[in-house]
């Protein structure tokens, strides 16, 4: 199974019925709004925390009806994700999800040793784009959390994506490891990483999965660019998955596919005990939407 685009996503996690979710710093105007929109499609209730009468007056002004939702007052962004996370903690929400605090503040305390959200396993962005033309969902990971990754955090990165793509219907995934060319090269660090995940992939290491690599970006996205290059490639051009050297690379990568490409991009943070909505401040309410619809189809429901 694939996915053509966010419709066909939103339509998966409608089925599921609805889920709560805590929002750390809820008083923000795009993050209702998209509260609004997932609401309205029967997918989330909100738990909300943040300065209530802040929230109230964003309410009213985009028409949010906050009679379903759970309001939690605290002004203080961090001290509002710490409570957010208690929400989650104590049951009475399903995943989590970013409002107006700095993403690394933000997840310094998603990773608290206490009271955090760890699992022992590494957390990492995964993203996902609409792209006008492309005839699916094109996810990448990871361009918003993990710096600078060695391979073995590379392998559970991949990992992470892949259960996640398992987990939505995704039987086989097509992954690149994206490299700046196809050379293994020693000065090239990302080359030699992403050489040895083929590997791994070759030696069954990720079932459902074809992994190939070091590839450019062209390698991964067309046949004839693999053909002019003289590349023989299972994928051929059919990826589902990027998975980048650096989060330079990726928040590169998905700025471009929104500016230059007028593409939607959606992003979840995965590894963690309940997914978590990480957006960032200029994403739109469709955007933000669409994260909660991400988060929403692995989360679990509750009605
Ligand atoms: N998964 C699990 N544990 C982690 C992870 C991870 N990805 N990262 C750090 N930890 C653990 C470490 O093992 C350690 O125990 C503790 O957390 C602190 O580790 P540090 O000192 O390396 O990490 P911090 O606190 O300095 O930074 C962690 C951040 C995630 C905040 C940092 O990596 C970061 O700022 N990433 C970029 C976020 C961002 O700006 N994204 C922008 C786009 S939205």
């Amino acid at each position: 199974m694939r996915f053509t685009g966010f419709e066909s996503l939103l339509e998966s996690a409608k089925s599921l019925g609805r889920a709560k979710v805590a929002v750390a710093a809820a008083a923000d105007k795009e993050v209702l709004e998209a509260i609004k929109l997932a609401e309205k499609e029967g997918l989330i209730s909100p738990v909300l925390v943040g300065d209530i009468e802040e929230i109230k007056r964003l309410a009213q002004e985009i028409g949010l009806c906050l009679e379903g939702a759970e309001l939690i007052h605290e002004p203080s962004p961090v001290a509002a994700t710490h409570k957010a996370i208690d929400a989650v903690m104590d049951g009475q929400a399903q995943f989590l999800m970013k409002g107006l605090i700095n993403s690394s503040d933000f997840l310094r305390v998603v990773l608290r040793p206490e009271r955090g959200l760890r699992t022992g396993r590494l957390l990492s962005h995964f993203s996902a784009f609409e792209v006008p033309g492309f005839s699916r969902l094109l996810f990448v990971t990871d361009g918003g959390m993990n710096i600078a990754p060695d391979l073995a955090q590379k392998k559970d990165i991949l990992q992470n994506g892949l259960l996640y793509l398992k987990e939505i219907g995704m039987d086989l995934v097509n992954v690149i490891v994206l490299a700046a060319n196809e050379v293994v090269n020693p000065k090239i660090p990302s080359t030699m990483d992403a050489q040895a995940l083929a590997e791994m992939s070759q030696a069954g290491e990720f079932p459902g999965a074809i992994v190939e690599g070091p590839l450019a970006l062209d390698g991964a996205l067309s046949a004839v660019a693999l053909q002019h290059k003289g590349i023989s490639s299972q994928i051929n051009g059919d990826v589902d998955l990027l998975l980048v050297p650096t989060i330079e690379v990726g928040n590169v990568l998905g700025k471009s596919m929104v500016y230059f490409a007028g593409a939607t991009m959606a992003g979840i943070v995965l590894g963690a005990q309940v997914p978590i909505v990480l957006t960032s401040r200029n994403d739109t309410p469709r955007s933000k939407f669409m994260a909660l619809t991400m988060a929403a189809l692995s989360g679990g429901s509750c009605t």
